[in-house]
């Protein structure tokens, strides 16, 4: 996939992150907005989000004319070079009766999760609404004829399920002036891109936060030929229909959280709000020959390591072509969901931990990585998360016996099994607090043990 040299810069920096220090980078006190921070209160909590891409390409599903076309699925049109013509004669073929808003919004929350993130309109310039601003949508160019984005902002307002839209602001291949489409028209730097987005771009927005309700965010991406000038644009008509939309780190300019490359955890904690995007087979829309989905026990990890840094997990899921989420990724969601009925205490609301040392170490022999970088080896025996005056061990392995807590002045009341309340001993040490979970541990997706401790916060 060819991305902009500023792409490769945004994900080298978190890759380096990942292998420095996991030290949080201290936030000037100057730099706190307090609108951004009350607009942000709902996501610092909601910590885990469903990703959905849907479009045109979920047809092919990464085949063209009978030949395998590599890479994620919804980039088929550019992977090709599938000519504008040619491409838009699948919205004829796009009629997916099967598709139920309630369904999808059930899977999300039986799955625990607290927002839905939607491809409005993706790369390849098709919108999933009803937009007077181009006929390229599923209203008026699919036997189809029903606005998703509506059917959806009804189920989820049903189930206080917060929605947010993604919109290529950007790259649109269905577009003579949007960025990215050089097989059919002129190379960038030759576009008059303003005009795309003075007729499509804008006025697409202006649609989603107009028509749909409450917008929890809009998710803009890949800001190739975003100048500052043309990203404060979108930045003002945003705040001025909706002040409280989030908008993500990919609009080309500071926007309410970070957003990280594809399927990056930070190394470390981080104070600003943040959000991994991530799929959970290989690709984000749907490719019929992508099965290789993650286990729960792989997500139950990634979702407390992510929140255990500060952070949120977009996963992301690709229906099929009829409007069917492959049942094989819904089961996997649906035994994470499980998880988390019983443990979700140690994640929604929770802050980040409040040590460190768990997340991993420098390798003490000074070793580098390809990139020249110190070498950071990660552990994966547990995680911490907290609240005021909790604790929360989430063990992924069975814990040392006796387990030692890290070190902290504060007392500590009581420990106990989130699952199940049973209480655990603390035995105090030469100053040292330890508990003995007995073997094979309880749940082997992630045996939570709560700590309560004097006082509300950590003092180390
Ligand atoms: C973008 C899209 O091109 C892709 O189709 C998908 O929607 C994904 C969520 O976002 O792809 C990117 C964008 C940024 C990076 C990597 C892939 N990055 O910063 O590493």
């Amino acid at each position: 996939m060819r991305l902009p040299s500023r792409f490769s810069c945004v994900a080298a920096f978190w890759l380096l992150t990942q292998s420095v220090s996991a030290a949080a980078q201290p936030v000037p006190a100057s730099a706190v907005d307090p609108q951004k921070e009350a607009r942000l209160a709902w996501f610092r909590d909601a910590k885990y989000g469903l990703f959905i891409h849907w479009g045109l390409y979920a047809i092919p599903a990464g085949e063209w004319k009978g030949e395998r076309v590599p890479g994620i699925g919804e980039w088929i049109m550019n992977r090709a070079k599938i000519p504008v013509a040619e491409y838009e004669r699948l919205a004829a073929q796009f009629n997916p009766v099967k598709f139920d808003a309630d369904a999808w919004v059930q899977l999300a929350h039986d799955a625990g999760m607290k927002y839905i993130v939607i491809t409005s309109k993706h790369h390849d310039g098709f919108a999933l609404f009803k937009s007077p601003a181009s006929r390229f949508n599923i209203v008026d160019a699919t036997p189809f004829k029903r606005d998703v984005l509506k059917e959806l902002a009804a189920a989820c307002a049903k189930r206080n399920m917060r929605l947010g839209f993604y919109y290529s602001q950007a790259q649109d291949w269905h577009e003579p002036n949007g960025a990215g489409n050089n097989w059919d028209f002129v190379p960038n730097a030759q576009k008059d891109f303003d005009q795309y987005l003075r007729d499509k771009a804008e006025p697409q927005i202006r649609e989603i936060l107009t028509n749909y309700g409450p917008v929890a965010l809009i998710w803009f991406d890949t800001p190739q030929l975003m100048t500052p000038e043309r990203a404060r644009r979108f930045t003002d008509l945003v705040r001025s229909i909706q002040p409280q939309t989030l908008i993500d780190g990919r609009l080309g300019a500071e926007g309410d959280y970070i957003t990280t490359g594809d399927n990056i955890i930070p190394g470390g904690k981080q104070t600003q709000a943040w959000e991994t995007p991530a799929t959970i087979n290989h690709t984000w829309g749907y490719r019929k020959d992508d099965v290789d989905w993650k286990r729960p026990g792989e997500i139950i990890f990634k979702l407390l390591d992510i929140v255990s840094k500060g952070g949120n997990y977009l996963l992301n899921v690709g229906p099929m072509a009829d409007g069917v989420i492959p049942q094989a990724s819904q089961d996997v969601l649906r035994e994470v969901g499980r998880w988390l009925r019983i443990n979700g205490e140690a994640v929604y609301g929770a802050t980040a931990t409040p040590f460190g040392d768990e997340l991993g170490e420098p390798s003490a022999r000074g070793a580098k990585d390809v990139r020249g970088e110190p070498l950071f080896l990660v552990r994966t025996d547990y995680r911490v998360t907290a609240k005021p005056g909790k604790l929360f061990f989430t063990f992924f392995l069975e814990p040392r016996v006796p387990f030692e807590l890290p070190a902290m002045k504060n007392a500590v009341k009581q420990a106990y099994f989130l699952a199940n309340g049973k209480p655990l001993e603390i035995v105090e040490k030469d100053g040292t607090r330890a508990f003995t979970v007995r073997r094979p541990i309880l749940d082997p997706l992630g045996t939570v043990i709560v700590v309560e401790f004097e006082g509300d916060a950590v003092m180390r």
